[in-house]
């Protein structure tokens, strides 16, 4: 006879507590932007500067534009590719820069265009060293460019306009 093991799974619900009061993530986030999309495009980068003011690890990244994830670029050979990774660690008041070409956001199965000027909300969650969960909730500007007041390397303006 065989035994029939009944796993209780009590499926508590894990609702969104609007209600809690949860507390802010010891976190900033500067020059934010996403990339707007062009016609038939259906994922895109999210790109800031985050300053935690403790140790903090970036565990989750979501979107009510689509579906969003953590990645990271890496050489395959010759070739960069992204992928996907869960955590990315950030050592109190240090910049992290998430930015095309390195760490980003990815926000892929867009429900609709992202039009430069629109904003996609985004909300971190963040882990403490102590373990505890905090967010961040961002509206990050879409455009088709990089935000000038990035700051550290300044673009340099001016050169190479020689168009005839
Ligand atoms: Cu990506």
């Amino acid at each position: 006879m065989t035994a029939f093991r009944f796993i209780a799974a009590p499926l508590l619900a894990l609702a969104a507590g609007a209600a809690c009061a949860q507390a802010a993530a010891p976190v900033t986030a500067t020059a934010s932007w996403a990339r707007a999309t062009v016609q038939g495009q259906r994922s895109t980068g999210a790109f800031m500067t985050l300053v935690a003011r403790e140790p903090l690890t970036l565990v989750g990244v979501a979107s009510p534009a689509g579906t969003a994830e953590l990645h990271e670029m890496r050489m395959d050979g010759d070739v960069m590719r992204m992928r996907a990774i869960d955590r990315l660690e950030l050592p109190a008041g240090q910049p992290v820069q998430l930015k095309p070409g390195g760490h980003h956001l990815m926000v892929m199965d867009l429900k609709a265009p992202l039009q430069p000027g629109a904003s996609m909300p985004v909300t971190l969650t963040f882990r403490t060293a102590a373990g505890e969960q905090r967010q961040l909730a961002l509206q990050v500007p879409v455009s088709a460019t990089p935000p000038k007041e990035a700051g550290a390397a300044t673009a340099p303006a001016g050169h190479g306009g020689h168009k005839h």
